[in-house]
């Protein structure tokens, strides 16, 4: 009888470190991941089919972005796919910037000082889910941090 009951227990103990580790795996993603700005691959903007090409600096839509403690607030909250230019506005009492991540987009302004000047970040989205955020300190995990459907 003890015996058994011996192993009965080091057979829970296993069973608890097996969750453990898949719980430590799993939760992993989580956290302060240093954000990487690799340079966006080849854009895959429209087909130069020889036809005269339009003002650059006319094409996408302007959508507005506040920074402050702690919060990023847009001009907009429905995006159809199609370019876009930041226009990133420090609002706040200490230094801010806005990172983007998602289809086919990794970019982030620098960051801006309080009473800096605007910066803006021009963007192609996709149909799909984009993640803004602030890159400096823990300013994420503080709440600058939303997420944007492309549809
Ligand atoms: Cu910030």
């Amino acid at each position: 009888m003890r015996g058994r009951h011996v192993r009965g227990n080091r057979i829970a103990v296993l069973v608890l470190t097996a969750g453990l580790g898949l719980a430590g795996c799993g939760g992993s993603d989580d956290g302060a991941t240093p954000s990487v700005p690799t340079p966006p691959a080849a854009t895959t903007g429209a087909p130069a089919t020889g036809a005269p090409s339009a003002p650059a600096s006319a094409a996408g839509s302007t959508v507005t972005a506040d920074l402050s403690e702690f919060t990023i607030t847009l001009s907009q909250k429905t995006f159809a796919p199609g370019t876009y230019t930041f226009v990133v506005r420090e609002n706040g009492q200490t230094s801010h910037a806005l990172a983007i991540k998602g289809p086919g987009v990794t970019e982030q302004t620098t960051t801006i000082q309080p009473g800096g000047a605007e910066q803006r970040m021009t963007v192609t989205l996709r149909a799909g889910t984009y993640e803004l955020w602030c890159p400096v300190g823990n300013h994420k995990s503080r709440g600058m941090d939303l997420t944007i459907t492309v549809a």
